[in-house]
């Protein structure tokens, strides 16, 4: 015969268990934080003087966070210069968007293709930089072959933190 203790007991059993999952509920939405997308424009001028240009040249973003390239023209495109090692290289078709998803955590140094030696270059960090040394030394022979704006990516290089 159920008592009203009985009764009590499963209105508490009850209401427990309906306060644990709520506080699951509320674990697991903050632990799936949204994937964000940014945009990275492909510039031959930005407007303040400079041309052939990545903007922004430098980005901090979170892994498995997308970022599309966003070409001004036909003439522009991204390609992988210095990644995390176990990153995909890639290389986008001329004057077209490009979106990549970058899985892995590190810094990415890429280049406009045709705008290299005019130092369209750009630095993605995603998370923490732990290959900053190895992209640093990359880019002491890579850069070699970039005759203007060099200094730009020493000036993107030193905002990874
Ligand atoms: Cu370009």
């Amino acid at each position: 015969m159920r008592t009203k203790l009985d009764s009590a007991r499963d209105l508490a059993t009850q209401f427990f268990t309906f306060i644990g999952l709520c506080a699951l509920l509320a674990l697991c939405a903050n632990n799936v934080a949204a994937a964000k997308n940014h945009e990275v424009q492909l510039l031959t001028a930005d407007g303040s003087g400079q041309t052939m240009v990545m903007s922004p040249g430098y980005l901090k973003i979170a892994k498995g966070d997308t970022v599309t390239f966003v070409p001004a023209d036909v003439t522009h495109n991204v390609e992988s210069v210095a990644i995390p090692s176990a990153a995909k290289k890639f290389s986008s078709t001329m004057g077209q968007k490009f979106t990549y998803t970058f899985d892995e955590q590190g810094v990415y140094l890429y280049k406009c293709t045709p705008h290299f030696v005019m130092g369209m270059l750009g630095v993605i960090q995603v998370d923490s930089a732990d290959n900053l040394g190895d992209v640093k030394k990359q880019w002491e022979t890579v850069g070699a072959g970039v005759v203007m704006n060099k200094e730009r990516v020493a000036s993107y290089l030193a905002q990874v933190k």
